[in-house]
């Protein structure tokens, strides 16, 4: 059974992790690219290598980014000749980065580069960048417009958020219109949906979301704010439920279901461990296919 899966960073990175376990080679994820940047000459897939270490068991569970076990003398080294410090690239992390910025200027895609080191990882499903050409999600404020990592990083998403916008062409890289169309289902990650799964260029009508609001809060993130700040609404599963529109079901925690008007799997979506991730990606295969 294939699926697809619509996936931003850490939330979108540890569902694809439980997925991934059980489907294996058919489980297609498809990430949000405008979180990145060029930084130090380098070009940085944040999602795209959140998901990636994720999957391929590299990852730090505790902060959900980059790599287990990092260090980060190359920052140290950068801060004292004076360049930014304010985004923290790991040691080896870098190396991702030197060989995903040498391929780019080759003439390699991003999509085709993202193959090559997920397979290099050992990493069985299918990562897909969710456009070739660069994409980047900009933040509105009242101090004016931040690119998304320097609003969420550099500034600690602090200013108030008045609009979200993406610059780019945001073209679907080759394979994830392909992907959608050849899955049983099309899964939404617990992700953010203004800043992760809004920019992906594909239409989510039909989809199962998983919410990334627990009882009133974001699992992890400033999207509970977001949502206050963008849609002066109290932050619910309901409010993203209607965002989406169309859903075919949603994947709420226990005692969240309150004002969806689509089929409602009520569980626990918290993801603490391991266990977690693989016990609700079987929940939610399980949900999906009874609804078909
Ligand atoms: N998040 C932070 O909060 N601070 C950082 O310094 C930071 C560095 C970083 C480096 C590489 C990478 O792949 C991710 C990194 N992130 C960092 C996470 C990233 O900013 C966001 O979590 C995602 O873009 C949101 O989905």
């Amino acid at each position: 059974m294939k699926v697809a899966l619509l996936a931003g960073g850490v939330g979108g990175a540890r569902l694809a992790h439980g997925l991934s376990r059980i489907l294996g080679s058919d489980l297609t994820v498809i990430v949000n690219t405008g979180d990145d940047l060029e930084h130090w000459g380098l070009a940085i897939s944040p999602d795209v290598d959140t998901v990636m270490y994720t999957l391929a068991g590299l990852g730090d569970a505790a902060r959900g980014w980059g790599l287990a076990g990092e260090t980060f003398g190359a920052l140290e080294q950068m801060r004292r000749y004076g360049e930014a410090d304010w985004f923290n690239l790991g040691d080896r992390d870098l190396a991702t980065h030197l060989v995903r910025t040498k391929a780019l200027r080759d003439g390699h895609k991003l999509s085709e580069i993202t193959d090559r080191m997920r397979k290099a990882l050992g990493v069985r499903s299918r990562i897909l960048p969710m456009c070739d050409e660069p994409v980047r999600t900009i933040i509105d404020t009242p101090e004016g417009s931040l690119p998304f990592q320097e609003w969420l990083v550099r500034r600690r998403a602090a200013p108030r958020v008045n609009a979200v916008r993406f610059e780019g062409s945001r073209v679907p890289a080759p394979g994830v219109l392909e992907a959608i169309a050849e899955a049983a289902h099309l899964i939404i990650a617990p992700s953010n949906p203004y800043v992760s799964i809004d920019p992906i260029p594909v239409s989510t009508a039909g989809a199962i979301a998983v919410s990334p609001i627990v009882k009133g809060e974001a699992v992890k993130g400033p999207l509970a704010r977001m949502i206050v700040e963008l849609r002066g609404e109290a932050p619910s599963p309901a409010v993203i439920a209607k965002h989406y529109g169309k859903l075919r079901g949603m994947v709420v925690e226990r005692g969240d279901e309150a004002g969806i008007d689509v089929p409602v799997l009520a569980t626990s979506i918290v993801m603490k461990d391991e266990e977690d991730r693989a016990r609700l990606a079987r929940e939610v295969l399980d949900f999906a296919r009874g609804l078909s």
